[in-house]
């Protein structure tokens, strides 16, 4: 039974072009969200056949016509699957759009959507693999979310920071500290001249520090930054919990200490995401998402989901800040990839970008921006690539690369603060940063003992 039913599916006996789901001619409406998938059939199936077959099983369809579908508006509902090209340099792939009318989805729900677009496709016995590669968000469905909280804007200004990147380090090691030394790393990162120190994605409330006193030293170590510098100070507190009422629980208690941001993980979920969103609105608090999970589903080129399309949909579920990758730090990023996700962060409109990444206009309807965070690896050395490769709206976050300095933490701190302010200086003043870069490091480390080690 099992061999007769993989041999229909795989044999490309498949109904999904008859049953409506191909439609070559079909130029998609405004309001239409229209989605990139990178299809590999599997041996015998058809391309179009399995481009109908992604279009059908993420809106409507099932394996067979039934009887109800007529019951229904069909020809709106049905997804249609308008268009199929090889995948250039990949044999055996094929780029597929298909077009969703707007009806299909409810208003600002990202869990909504999701469910739709990535439900049961990515595990459709005729395709070998599928990814989704790009989504394009019609400003009508953009409008029905309300985005990031504070936006990349209105945080610069509460902050009193411009013109150049923000820069922060994750709290090291990742776990393992009581919460008198956690707060001892906190002090000094910022007390160096980092404006964010960060709780790492997997710091919740363990016995070796319950999340109340990592909040009440964490705070008392910003609030003595602060008063020692004079300047605005943050640090993300990771609320993740196992239930909303935890979550809810930890943002309430940030709040109440003066915390300017809160910190939650992907691994929450959409909804918890949004719920997240909404309260922060309310308290006037940043949130910044770390992605952790990600690479799960992103980092495969031939199936999963593109960490564009996650970053589109973050945006739209509503975060601050976004782990966004660095491409030349610790882990996996190819720099033109990299900057179109920080595109996606960022831009007001999105032009298609091929190299970037990005296949479709987007136009974001004045939907705030999101600050993008570079993380993984980075250290002060590296300074003159990353302001480089993504500008002053970024931020720089060296966790080892602050906390791992010869000199101590607070050395580290002020080797990375001094670096930047040198390299944007030059930068201003008109200098190749990319050709004088290790230079102007070097001139700068002439006076920074820090910088120097
Ligand atoms: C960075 C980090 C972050 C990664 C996550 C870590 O520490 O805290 O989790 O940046 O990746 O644990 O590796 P270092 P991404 O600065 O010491 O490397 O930012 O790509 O989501
Ligand atoms: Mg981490």
């Amino acid at each position: 039974i099992i061999r007769d039913a993989r041999q229909r599916y795989s044999a490309g006996v498949l109904k999904y072009r008859q049953m409506g789901y191909w439609e070559p001619d079909y130029v998609p409406k405004d309001t239409d969200v229209v989605c990139l998938f990178r299809i590999t059939p599997q041996e015998g199936v058809d391309p179009v056949e399995a481009a109908a077959a992604v279009a059908g099983e993420s809106s409507t369809a099932t394996w067979t016509v039934v009887w109800t579908d007529r019951l229904t508006a069909c020809d709106t509902y049905r997804a249609k699957a308008f268009k199929v090209e090889p995948v250039p340099g990949q044999p055996g792939q094929v780029f597929a759009w298909v077009a969703y009318d707007l009806i299909l989805f409810e208003e600002g729900s990202i869990a909504n959507m999701t469910a739709s677009l990535i439900g049961n496709v990515f595990s459709f016995k005729p395709l070998k693999a599928c990814r989704l590669e790009d989504i394009r968000i019609p400003v009508a469905y953009v409008k029905t979310f309300k985005g990031p909280p504070t936006g990349l804007i209105v945080e610069r200004e509460r902050l009193d920071k411009f013109g150049r990147p923000l820069l922060g380090a994750t709290t090291k090691p990742k776990l393992g500290l009581s919460g008198r030394n956690y707060g001892r790393v906190i002090y000094e990162g910022l007390k160096g001249g980092l404006d964010f120190m960060k709780d790492d994605e997997n710091i919740n409330s363990q016995p070796f520090m319950h999340w109340r006193d990592r909040f009440l030293y964490v705070m008392d170590a910003v609030n003595k930054a602060s008063a020692a510098t004079g300047e605005v100070k943050g640090s993300y507190l990771n609320v993740t919990g196992a239930t909303m009422e935890d979550i809810y629980e930890r943002a309430e208690f940030a709040k109440e200490l003066g915390s300017v941001v809160i910190m939650v993980d992907l691994v929450v979920g959409w909804s918890a995401i949004q719920s997240v969103a909404n309260w922060a609105r309310k308290h006037d608090m940043i949130v910044h998402m770390h992605r952790a999970g990600h690479g799960t589903y992103t980092r495969q080129k031939s199936h999963g989901v593109s960490f564009r399309v996650i970053a589109k949909w973050l945006r739209l579920a509503g975060v601050d800040h976004l782990h966004a990758g660095t491409a030349v730090g610790k882990l996996e990023g190819d720099p033109l990839m990299v900057q179109g996700y920080y595109n996606v962060c960022r831009e007001a409109y999105n032009r298609q970008d091929l190299p970037r990444g990005l296949f479709f206009d987007q136009d974001w309807a004045d939907l705030k921006k999101v600050m993008p965070v570079a993380s993984g690896g980075i250290h002060a050395g590296q300074m003159h690539q990353l302001l480089s490769l993504f500008g002053d709206d970024v931020i720089l976050q060296f966790g080892g690369g602050t906390i791992g300095h010869p000199a101590g933490i607070q050395a580290g701190a002020v080797a990375n603060r001094v670096a930047l302010e040198a390299m944007v200086k030059a930068r201003n003043e008109g200098r190749d940063i990319d050709e004088e870069g290790p230079e102007i490091l070097q001139q700068a480390a002439r006076w920074c003992a820090p910088l120097a080690q």
